[in-house]
């Protein structure tokens, strides 16, 4: 069963993440920020896993905290989920368009964390939403579920827009990466033997 569940608590959030890696895009989201709710719906739509997320964070200071530290559990989340990475694909990547927008995002499930980040939102904010966070989610994310992220908006004029291909993108390219490669179903694929 590739499940697991990660409970996160600190001063600033106190943060519970059930995730399926075989799941079908089932999600129950309460975070206390409806646009990152709407991000993440799209992660486990387009990854097709189940994603269970309860968050309360010092929201009445900003969304900061609430938002990176949902990235560092769903991060602890994943890479507990996907354990060994034997059998799986590894590497995954997607393109994914919204009208005028278009994003591409590439994991390698190294088990060595860094991101590369080519986003140039044209708005500052999303509704109340500070992009600056979209950074900082997949930041959190990328240093806990070791992975390697390379994340590029390739156009796009409308802020909502961007954000949802890069994160449609990530779910679509998750999925690719944790799939089940059936002809190497008890190989580790990497020629070090461990990831
Ligand atoms: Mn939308």
């Amino acid at each position: 069963m590739r499940q697991a569940q990660v409970t996160r608590n600190t001063l600033e959030t106190q943060i519970t993440v059930e995730v399926n890696l075989d799941g079908t895009g089932q999600v129950m989201l309460d975070t206390g920020v409806p646009f990152l709710d709407h991000m993440l719906d799209q992660i486990a739509r387009h990854g097709l896993i189940d994603l269970k997320i309860k968050a309360k964070g010092d929201l009445h200071i900003d969304a900061h905290h609430t938002v990176e530290d949902i990235g560092i559990t769903l991060g602890q989340a994943l890479a507990q989920a996907y354990g060994n990475k034997k059998g799986l694909r590894r590497y995954g990547h997607a393109y994914v368009p919204l009208d005028e927008a278009l994003s591409r995002v590439v994991i390698d499930l190294s088990g060595r964390p860094g991101m590369v980040y080519h986003v140039e939102f044209v708005r500052a904010r999303i509704g109340d939403f500070d992009v600056d966070l979209v950074h900082e989610f997949f930041q959190g994310l990328v240093n806990h579920a070791m992975m390697t992220l390379h994340i590029d908006n390739l156009t796009g004029h409308n802020a909502h827009h961007q954000a949802e291909t890069i994160f449609k993108a990530f779910g679509r390219a998750l999925r690719m990466a944790i799939e089940a490669d059936p002809r190497a179903a008890d190989v580790i694929p990497s020629t070090k033997g461990s990831l």
